[in-house]
Order: C-alpha cells, then structure tokens, then sequence
C-alpha cells in the first residue's frame, strides 16, 4: 500500500437527535477499514441553508488517515448513512446523517459521482469553522483558497446574510451528558 492521505470529512444532521447522529456517525468512522480518526471539530449549530421549515443542523469535521482511494472512501460514508436512516428526497432537504467528503489531502476530482474538493466549501460557515478548528486557517482548499482567508470572506458579508458565521454558534450541550 502507498502512503495514507489525510481526508477531512464534513458531518451534517437535523433530524432525529442530531447530536447522537453525530456521535454514532464518529464511533462509525472509527471503524473503517485501512483508516483512523486523527481528530473531530466541536459541533456546531445552524439554521438550514436551502428549503426553510427544516429545523437547525448541527455541523462538524472529522480528519481520517485514511489508505482507501476517494470513491472507496465515499461508498463507505454512504454505506454509513444508510445505516443511519437516510432518506434521500429534496435536495437540500432535512436528513439524519450527511456526511461529505470535503478533502482528499490535495486533490482534485471532478466525475458525476465525486467533485474534490467538496464544492461548497468556501460558501459555508458551518464547514469553514469546524475546519479551521481542527485544521487551523492555512489549510489549503485546492483551487479555492486557504481556509482562513475563506472564513474571513464570509465574515465580511452582510450580518443578515443566511451564511454570515455569526449564524453558526459551538454546540452548548456538546460536552454535557445530554444524549440528544
Ligand atoms: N458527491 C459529489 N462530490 C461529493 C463529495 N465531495 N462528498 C455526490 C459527498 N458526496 C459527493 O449527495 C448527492 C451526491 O453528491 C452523492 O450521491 C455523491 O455521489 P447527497 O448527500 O446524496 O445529497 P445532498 O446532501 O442532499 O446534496 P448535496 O448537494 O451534497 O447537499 P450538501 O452539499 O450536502 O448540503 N444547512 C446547514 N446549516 N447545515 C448543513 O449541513 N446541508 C445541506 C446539504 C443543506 N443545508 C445545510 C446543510
Ligand atoms: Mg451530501
């Protein structure tokens, strides 16, 4: 086998006990193959970007060492998702678990099942903070920017703006004994 890759992973969910979503969904990225989990983001929350009605997310990123190539990797968080009871309906619409692949080391990939780096990474708080969190500001998002640099964009938006950073606040309960 070659040298493993860092890949950041982003974990999404709204939808039945988001934060046990989350935490199971870490305890499952511990388990895959030709992998370990370097570290994870605190949680963060946010109101939906997209179809509104939806209740808040909560947000966070993983960082896996990872020996898998990116399209194994990606079978392998959606295999995770399903296993979460993911319903795939509206784009953008509510679910338990979302998990993206954001970065493969330095990568860049654009086929109909996998685009690296993640597209909308520079276009959101709730990925930018975690990231920079986990990975500092001079994360180099290939073709983008550095993730610093991208945050400090988003924070110069209108405060009203749905992906201002302001919007997306650290999760208060995530380290109580809450188990939602
Ligand atoms: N795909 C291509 N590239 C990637 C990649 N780098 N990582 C393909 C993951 N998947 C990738 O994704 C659709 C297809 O994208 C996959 O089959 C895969 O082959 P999906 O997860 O089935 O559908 P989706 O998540 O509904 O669509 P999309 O466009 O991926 O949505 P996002 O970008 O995941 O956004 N608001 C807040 N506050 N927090 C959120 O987490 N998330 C979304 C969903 C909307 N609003 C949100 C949040
Ligand atoms: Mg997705």
């Amino acid at each position: 086998m070659s040298r493993p890759l860092g890949a950041y992973i982003g974990l999404g969910s709204n939808l039945n006990h988001p934060r046990r979503q989350l935490r199971s969904a870490l305890a499952a990225l511990a388990t895959l193959p030709h992998s370990r989990v370097l570290g994870s983001s605190r949680l963060y929350r946010s109101p939906p970007l997209g179809p509104p009605g939806q209740p808040d997310y909560l947000n966070g990123v993983a960082l896996l060492e990872t020996y898998l190539p990116p399209l194994a990797l990606l079978e392998q968080l959606q295999r995770i998702e399903q296993e979460h009871q993911r319903v795939r309906g509206v784009r953008w619409g509510a679910r338990t678990l979302d998990l993206d692949l954001l970065l493969y080391g330095e990568q860049r990939l654009h086929t109909p099942r996998l685009t690296l780096p993640h597209p909308a990474i520079g276009e959101r708080p709730f990925v930018l903070l975690p990231l920079c969190e986990l990975a500092g500001s001079e994360l180099p998002i290939p073709g983008v920017g550095a993730s610093g640099a991208l945050l400090a964009a988003l924070a110069k938006l209108p405060r009203e703006a749905p992906n201002h950073p302001e919007n997306c606040i650290p999760d208060e309960e995530d380290h109580s004994t809450d188990t939602d």
